[in-house]
This record gives structure tokens, C-alpha cells and sequence, in this order.
């Protein structure tokens, strides 16, 4: 999955793609360097970020969706939102997946389980507490990944008491999202207990704060290599797919480690696959 923020201010990437000019380009790019999906997302999620609402989102977000599927009709486009406007536009639009980073904690939007039963679309629901604001305090835990697979699985309940399709569902631990470096090197240590819960597994750590943190690296964009072993780990461990930034290097990082370990393929269920 290649990140496409349409954002001034994310946090590794903020203001590189400010409207369609530059975003087909980079579409076409992150495409022929073998992503499978695109996420696009007009909300920054970095902790602190200022909430722009769901107006300043669409209009951020659906020119650049409308010209991408355009482009390229068979690409899946997934679409970061946790606002049920913007996912339902979005799905009307010709987006194929909503990722909800509030999905996997209380709905930022309540709309949003309505919203996702009626398209009948993948949902990635991503583990989180609390608002980019208070996020970081929140990061306390007795067992972190037990505590993650409750919460995740309490969502889902709700969701499918809702009218979502559990077969709907990936599960996203939320790397960086309310949790310390420790905590995110835990949950990737024991991915395979959250990936044995039958959801496909959505891991996203690229470039992120723990990577930085681990090693000594205070620039987003030269965490490539800290990504790389991140994600050729998280494959081996259970992981469906992997949101990143840099897809080119990556892919091959997935492509090797497929290599060696073939039953890695195919973990996406039909129905989370190109709809
Ligand atoms: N991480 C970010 C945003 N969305 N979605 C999922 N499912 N999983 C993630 O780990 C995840 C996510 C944060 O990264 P980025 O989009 O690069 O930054 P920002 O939120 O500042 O735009």
C-alpha cells in the first residue's frame, strides 16, 4: 500500500502533493514500483496535528481521487479518513477501501459503521486511543498486545453488530499511534497473535518516531532501512500488508522475503482483494 498524503503538514511527507498536477505523477510512480493500492489521505494523524474537518478534506481529496481512478481504473484506492462524509464521497467517487485510523478504538464518526456495512467495502480498523492531542498519554498498558487484540476485537463486535461484514475487516495494530517504542516493538515481536484472529493484517511503520528512536535517526525520510527490517519482520510474521511511503525499495523488500517463505502470498481473503 503507497502512502499519498495530501497534506501540508504530515509528518515525513507534508506539502509534497498539492493537487492533481502532482499527484497523478507520483500515482503513476508508486503504481509501476509494484504497490497493489494507493491510500490517499487529506488528514494528517501525526500526533498534535489540527484537525482541518471533513469540507477541507474533501475538497483536498476528491479532485486527486476522481483523476487518479481516471487514470488508472484498475487500481484499489484506498481513501485515510475517519469522517463518514468523506468515506462515503469517497466511495461514491470510485474509492475501493476505507482505512479508519479511529476504527479500531470508539468511531471518531459514528456514521462510519453505516457507511462502510452499506458499500460493502474493505475497512482497515486500526488500533488507537484517544485524538492525535492526547494520544501519547494514552500509551499505557499492562500487556500491550493483549490489551490491543481485546480493543480491536471489541470494535469489530461493535462493527458487525452494526452491519459490517467481519470478512469486511483488517485489523492495523496502529504503530506510533498511543503507544511508546517499547510498545511498538512488542506488538511487533508478537504479530502473530494478532494476525491469528483471522482478520488480514494492515501494519503501517514507515518511517515512524520508534524506528527514529531505535536508531538515532531524526529524519523521517532516512528511515528507509529501519522500515525495510521492519517490514520484511512484520511479512514474515503474519502481515498482509504494509502502508509505506517508500514502495519502490520495499517491494523488493517484500518480493525477497516472499521468495524465501511463498506461503507469505495470497493472505488477503477474495473479498478484501480488487473489488
Ligand atoms: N499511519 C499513519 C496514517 N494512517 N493508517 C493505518 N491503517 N495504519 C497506520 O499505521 C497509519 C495510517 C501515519 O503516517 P503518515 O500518513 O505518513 O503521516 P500523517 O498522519 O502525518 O499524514
Amino acid at each position: 500500500m503507497g502512502v499519498m498524503n495530501l497534506t501540508p503538514d504530515s509528518f515525513s511527507d507534508g506539502g509534497r502533493i498539492r493537487g492533481v498536477d502532482q499527484a497523478l505523477p507520483q500515482a503513476r510512480r508508486l503504481l509501476a514500483q509494484g504497490a497493489d493500492l494507493l491510500d490517499l489521505g487529506a488528514q494528517s494523524t501525526r500526533p498534535g496535528a489540527e484537525e482541518v474537518g471533513a469540507p477541507q478534506e474533501l475538497q483536498r481529496l476528491l479532485p486527486v481521487l476522481t483523476a487518479i481512478r481516471a487514470a488508472h481504473p484498475a487500481a484499489v484506492l484506498s481513501v485515510d479518513t475517519f469522517h463518514a462524509a468523506v468515506a462515503e464521497a469517497a466511495l461514491a467517487a470510485g474509492a475501493d477501501w476505507i482505512n479508519d485510523v479511529r476504527g479500531g478504538s470508539r468511531l471518531r464518526d459514528p456514521a462510519m459503521a453505516g457507511v462502510v456495512a452499506r458499500a460493502g467495502c474493505p475497512y482497515v480498523v486500526m488500533h488507537s486511543r484517544g485524538d492525535s492531542g492526547a494520544m501519547d498519554a494514552l500509551a499505557v498498558y499492562g500487556d500491550v498486545v493483549a490489551e490491543v487484540r481485546a480493543e480491536l476485537q471489541a470494535a469489530t463486535d461493535r462493527l458487525t453488530t452494526a452491519g459490517v461484514r467481519a470478512d469486511q475487516i483488517l485489523w492495523d495494530p496502529g504503530l506510533g499511534f498511543a503507544k511508546t517504542t517499547d510498545q511498538n516493538l512488542e506488538l511487533l515481536r508478537r504479530l502473530p497473535e494478532l494476525a491469528g484472529a483471522g482478520h488480514p493484517l494492515l501494519v503501517g511503520p514507515s518511517r515512524k518516531r520508534f524506528i527514529g528512536a531505535v536508531l538515532g535517526e531524526s529524519r523521517p525520510r532516512a528511515r528507509l532501512w529501519g522500515t525495510a527490517a521492519v517490514c520484511a519482520l512484520a511479512v514474515a510474521r503474519g502481515a498482509a500488508v504494509l502502508r509505506v511511503h517508500d514502495v519502490g525499495p520495499i517491494a523488493q523488500v517484500v518480493r525477497m522475503a516472499a521468495a524465501v517463505d511463498p506461503a507469505q502470498h495470497d493472505r488477503l481473503p477474495p473479498s478484501s482483494a480488487v473489488t
